[in-house]
């Protein structure tokens, strides 16, 4: 049976005004918090050295590139992280905003192996909400302004004695996504967020966002047979409310832990990751039962269509 101990380093509030020192340092305490428990492996959040900037308008780039974004990681400010992961021996996941040299932009995630060294890169391909102001409303979302679409695809990587693949927030939302990992033998998928509590675009019961967050965590991993790690940043930052709901999810479609707070909390759970075994051999065991020649709609055809079949 293999085991492995994972952490969901959740964040309570980053504002504006703090630095991105200030937020390594909460993460060197949420990691050695994590270590204390026992954890080998931790999750820490989509855009986590910052605040979810991508609320804001703002038109002076190089401003917005100097503040929130890593041209290279480890960073001076970020660095204490890497050191401090590297001296526990804990290999982790955390989620940043990438400048490249071609000044290109992507709202992305690495996979860090005990040893230091970086495993893995993923760029999120679902970007949501829009590129416009859109000065009416309480707050903007404007990742399709600030990030392209990721051009790494869905990938997995041998990791601690497992088969791990990331993804970033909002990708939660599309079951193509957590399929393809799935289908490239994902064990464990690892995903940070931040989600507005209130929806920008129509009016929308919170409590009923964070059951679409739970339904979708349990199903996703019940459906890939797959350990699944959502980890947020939450609160209110200058005033803007996310929620907190960062969980731990077995194959089997069980909560294993869910964090209580909207602040720094660590969550962690001794995974099986041998659990799903069965599950992959008989109900979803995709050689025997996928029928792909039946699913070229979905790679064809990206928009809904109205096609009926009389
Ligand atoms: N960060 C992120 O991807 N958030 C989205 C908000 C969707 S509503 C515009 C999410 O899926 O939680």
């Amino acid at each position: 049976m293999r085991k492995l101990k994972i952490a969901a380093a959740q964040m309570g509030p980053l504002h504006k005004a703090d630095t991105k020192t200030a937020a390594t340092k909460r993460l060197v305490e949420l990691l050695r918090e994590s270590h204390a428990m026992g954890a080998k492996f931790v999750v820490f959040p989509e855009l986590a050295f910052t605040t979810f900037f991508p609320r804001w308008w703002m038109e002076d780039q190089e401003e917005v590139d100097r503040r929130y974004f890593e041209s290279t990681l480890p960073s001076k400010e970020t660095a204490p992280l890497f050191e401090e992961a590297k001296k526990l021996g804990i290999g982790f996941y955390i989620g940043y905003a990438e400048l490249t040299p071609e000044k290109r932009r992507f709202n992305a995630a690495v996979l860090v192996a005990p040893n230091g060294g970086i495993v893995g890169k993923y760029r999120k391909i679902h970007l949501p909400g829009h590129a416009d102001h859109k000065p009416e409303a309480a707050f903007q979302h404007l990742e399709k302004k600030y990030f392209e679409v990721g051009d790494l695809g869905f990938r997995v990587w041998r990791f601690m004695d497992t088969i791990t693949g990331m993804l970033i927030c909002n990708d939660r939302r599309w079951p193509e996504a957590f399929r393809v990992l799935a289908l490239q033998g994902a064990e464990i998928v690892a995903l940070g967020f931040n989600t507005p509590t209130e929806n920008l675009h129509y009016p929308e019961p919170p409590a009923l966002r964070v059951h679409h967050h739970l339904i979708m965590a349990q199903s996703m991993a019940f459906q890939n047979a797959s350990w699944l790690i959502e980890t947020a940043k939450c609160g209110f930052e200058d005033g803007f409310r996310m929620f907190g709901h960062s969980l731990i999810v077995a194959p089997t479609g069980e909560i294993a832990a869910k964090s209580q707070t909207e602040e720094d909390e660590v969550i962690a759970f001794n995974c099986d990751i041998d659990l799903a075994a069965n599950l992959k051999k008989t109900m979803f065991n995709f050689a025997a039962h996928r029928r792909p020649e039946h699913y070229r709609l979905i790679v064809e055809r990206t928009g809904a269509e109205v096609t009926p079949a009389n």
